[in-house]
């Protein structure tokens, strides 16, 4: 049985004490345990920024990349490799802005991945600029006069587009929030939890603005109700429902599809060359080899 510990690690943690990232933290540790999957099993994909930097600090499989490319690098780990459990942890500006492009085609693919979004409405690393979920007149760093535009609203795109499971859970209600993720995880396709994540530095608002409208959905809401779901998502802009807002009916995931149309199985399973194989293809790559000079 893993255990917290088996989780922990050495390197020293970054964020400004008291940021709601530890409690994702927290959380993440929680539910791997829960899940009993061991450090080797779990594969953390990030890219760039604060929320980007939570795989450094949990022992086990992780990936950090570019900015705002998580998504992409999860899909090939989890298309070459399907037994590991592969989270990206991603922030708003690099899942929503950079990488909002990744995004909005992973939901048409489906790969059986989950994404987890620190989602503090700016951008934190880089001192407070707008992001894509800043509210709309807020004055920030760059945007000295308020942001004009509207802010983007993925959980509505991700209901619209009949993403496999979507969820919106608060840094600071940590065991809410390490159930998500358990269920998250444990759920086949395309999973997407936005986590509330007040930046205590650069944000606005106190965090008690944020404590004062969430709140937990109960049993009276069905989350294969599209419907629902959706006006969940479009609801107040100033109150924050949190839980599991829609599941969508099972489908397919990405790599199952791919593999059986063009290769006898995951890479990971394939057997591996033989030293000999290995040197014979590197051997044609050497300059003057021919192959890529004909
Ligand atoms: C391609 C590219 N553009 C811009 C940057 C600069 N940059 C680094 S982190 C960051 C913002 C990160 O914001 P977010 O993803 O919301 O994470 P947070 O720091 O708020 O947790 C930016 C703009 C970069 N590293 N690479």
């Amino acid at each position: 049985m893993p255990s917290i510990d088996d989780y922990a690690n050495n390197v020293e943690i970054q964020w400004c004490p008291g940021c709601p990232n530890f409690g994702i933290l927290q959380a993440f540790k929680k539910a791997l345990v829960e899940l009993e999957k061991t450090p080797d099993q779990v594969c953390l994909i990030s890219g760039i920024g604060q929320a980007a930097k939570l795989p450094h600090y949990l022992k086990c499989n992780f990936f950090n990349g570019l900015h705002g490319r998580p998504i992409p690098v999860a899909l090939g780990v989890q298309t070459a490799n399907p037994d590991l459990t592969t989270v990206v942890v991603t922030g708003d500006g690099d899942c929503y802005g950079e990488g909002g492009n990744h995004f909005i085609h992973a939901l048409r693919r489906n790969p059986d991945i989950t994404v987890v979004v620190h989602n503090n409405e700016i951008y934190a690393l880089t001192k407070g600029q707008a992001s894509p979920t800043t509210p709309q007149g807020e004055k920030r760093t760059l945007q000295v006069k308020g942001v004009d535009i509207e802010p983007l609203n993925m959980p509505a795109i991700a209901i619209l587009h009949d993403c496999a499971f979507v969820a919106r859970g608060f840094a600071r209600n940590i065991d809410h929030l390490k159930g998500l993720l358990v269920e998250a995880i444990q759920h086949p396709g395309f999973s997407y939890v936005d986590v509330i994540q007040p930046c205590i530095t650069w944000g606005n608002r106190p965090i008690s603005w944020y404590e004062d409208r969430v709140r937990e959905l109960g049993e009276e809401h069905n989350p294969k109700d599209k419907d629902a779901a959706m006006a969940l998502a479009l609801g107040d802009k100033d109150e924050f429902p949190i839980g599991i807002l829609y599941q969508s009916e099972p489908k397919d995931p990405f790599g199952h599809r791919y593999r059986d149309a063009v290769t006898d199985g995951p890479l990971a399973q394939m057997p591996s060359l033989s030293e000999d194989q290995l040197h014979k293809m590197l051997s044609e790559f050497k300059p003057g080899a021919g192959r890529f000079l004909d």
